[in-house]
């Protein structure tokens, strides 16, 4: 198969990236508020968040195959698929969902976008879910007596046990992030081989945190270790400034991206014990990361700077995070070859 991962493509490197197949493209993501002339033929998630210290205003985040995918539509998710390797792009607007007394529309989305991804997965008999990466409006508001968010983790909860999947254990990495405005936009990335669910030991694991986080707790894992024929592939979720399951320095945001970093750095520890690669370095990894005030940007880069040695890979967008006193999340991925040292 041979993948490719191409992080943080500006319009003008996009053409030479697709080398003139656009079949081979598995999926992607672009990521900023400038739009599209024409929009991508692969599954693209679209996220018009603002990037950060960036010009131009958008870049594209691709995984290309090295022979044409196959490709197709169900259920509204427009999925492509190459081998035993499957990425799929999702969007649901609120408004769709009436919702009921205890089910607010949110939370029906949200049910929703995940059964029919099971579905999906069941049809194309890959039934292992790696990767989510999971956008919503307002993600910190409360309405219907809850914050969104916590909406949000019951319904896809509840998904995950209504195909008896279990809401525990060998759940994916994920991400889930508030946008301002728009629908439920869900990408995957699923495969037919189970995925290895890393945790974190400065952390508690996320669904075990307790109720004063919400009714349910979210279904991810810290980091998903994957192989894909002869390479395999770390997505570290979003990763923020937790220890145990308590937000840490509150209104500081280096202190936050500090942290957050000691935990990456603790999640990439753990996935090292297992790799069958050559052990993953944090200097190596593409970087996504999340900052609720743009403003923060040269302290996250310092703090970056201090931690690592050197500022890496790195996209900065402004977005909310699931929990209001976060000031940043950061995520990461990285894709090995497993007979090669790096
Ligand atoms: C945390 O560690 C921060 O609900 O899918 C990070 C990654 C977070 C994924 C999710 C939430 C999610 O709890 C928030």
């Amino acid at each position: 198969m041979n993948l490719c991962f191409l992080p943080c493509l500006t319009d003008a490197e996009l053409p030479s990236a697709i080398a003139g197949r656009e079949d081979c493209i598995l999926g992607g993501v672009r990521i900023g508020d400038r739009g599209v002339a024409a929009p991508p033929k692969w599954p693209t998630q679209f996220m018009p968040a603002p990037l950060i210290g960036r010009t131009p205003e958008s870049v594209q985040e691709i995984w290309r195959c090295a022979a044409p995918c196959s490709s197709g539509e169900f259920a509204g998710i427009t999925w492509r698929r190459a081998g035993t390797l499957l990425y799929g792009v999702l969007e649901l607007a609120e408004s769709d969902f009436p919702g009921s007394p205890d089910c607010s529309p949110l939370q029906a989305a949200s049910q929703e976008a995940y059964r029919r991804i099971f579905r999906l997965l069941e049809v194309q008999q890959l039934p292992h879910l790696w990767r989510v990466w999971n956008y919503l409006a307002d993600i910190n508001r409360e309405s219907d007596g809850l914050e969104r968010y916590r909406q949000f983790n019951i319904g896809r909860q509840d998904a995950f046990l209504e195909f008896s999947r279990g809401a525990t254990g060998n759940v994916p990495a994920a991400c889930a992030i508030g946008l301002a405005g728009g629908p439920l936009r869900i990408a995957f990335m699923a495969g037919s081989e189970a995925a290895s669910a890393v945790e974190n030991p400065r952390q508690i694991s996320a669904y075990n945190y307790p109720a004063e986080y919400g009714p349910r707790s979210p279904t991810f894992s810290r980091a998903a270790l994957v192989s894909v024929a002869r390479q395999e592939i770390l997505f570290i979720s979003g990763t923020a400034s937790i220890l145990g399951h308590r937000t840490m320095h509150g209104g500081d945001v280096t202190a936050q991206t500090q942290e957050s970093l000691s935990n990456v750095a603790a999640v990439v520890a753990e996935a090292n014990r297992r790799t069958r690669s050559a052990p993953y370095r944090l200097d190596e990894l593409a970087y996504r990361a999340y900052l609720r005030h743009a403003s923060d940007h040269f302290a996250v880069r310092d703090a970056l700077r201090s931690v690592l040695g050197t500022v890496p890979q790195i996209v900065l967008i402004e977005a909310d995070i699931c929990r209001s006193d976060l000031l940043v999340e950061i995520e990461a991925t990285a894709l090995h070859n497993l007979e090669s040292t790096r």
